[in-house]
């Protein structure tokens, strides 16, 4: 006798490659430690190169596989190459919260990035919000992306708080859906 399988079929697999970008020290590393394994560290140990995390991203719909490229920060003996940026579906604008610089080498790199990737999906991470205190960028510095309709997001790799969601929408826009929406079929 034949038995009819009442499993749901599971949801396909997609592969983005995300890409973070961002000047040295505002925390690219950190966010995608927090991401894929909860965790977090005080110590600065520079990136070298290039290091690559995966994570699967559940969504209505799909699952997406997060293909994390944790980058380089720039600085001045480094420029970010933009072959690493190849086959992107999207990427991470990191600044440090506490350094107002950081959204200059920012807006540059965005600029790199999207001659090179064309109008990806991406996000601007303002990062260390645990550190409200030493906080260097008003929020009307952050108008001018917001008018371009980026997606700004406060974040904290220490705390956690809002790293997920930044995540995993950026996730859900690689397969161009907004927030909150459903993916269709499966
Ligand atoms: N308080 C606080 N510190 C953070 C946060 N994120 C990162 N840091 C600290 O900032 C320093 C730099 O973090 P990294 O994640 O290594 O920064 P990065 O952007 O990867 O640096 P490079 O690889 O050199 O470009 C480390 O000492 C981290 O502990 C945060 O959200 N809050
Ligand atoms: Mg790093």
């Amino acid at each position: 006798m034949t038995s009819v399988n009442r499993q749901p079929r599971k949801k396909p697999i997609v592969q983005k490659k995300i890409c973070m970008l961002g000047s040295f020290a505002v925390g690219k590393t950190s966010l995608v430690a927090r991401f894929v394994r909860s965790i977090f560290s005080e110590a600065y140990h520079t990136t070298v190169g290039v290091k690559i995390d995966k994570k699967l991203v559940e969504l209505p719909g799909a699952r997406v596989k997060l293909i994390l490229w944790d980058l380089h920060g720039e600085d001045e003996f480094q420029r970010l190459q933009t072959t690493y940026l190849r086959g992107s579906a999207g990427y991470v604008l990191v600044v440090d919260g506490t350094r107002r610089d950081t959204l200059e080498s920012a807006a540059s790199l965005h600029a790199r990035a999207r001659a090179a990737l064309g109008p990806v999906p991406y996000t601007l991470a303002i990062n260390k919000s645990d550190l409200l205190d030493m906080w260097e960028i008003e929020e009307a510095e952050l108008d001018p992306w917001r008018a371009r309709d980026a997606v700004v997001a406060r974040t904290s790799a220490k705390t956690g708080a809002g790293v997920e969601e930044l995540l995993v929408e950026l996730a859900a826009r690689t397969l161009g859906v907004e927030r909150g929406q459903a993916v269709g079929g499966s």
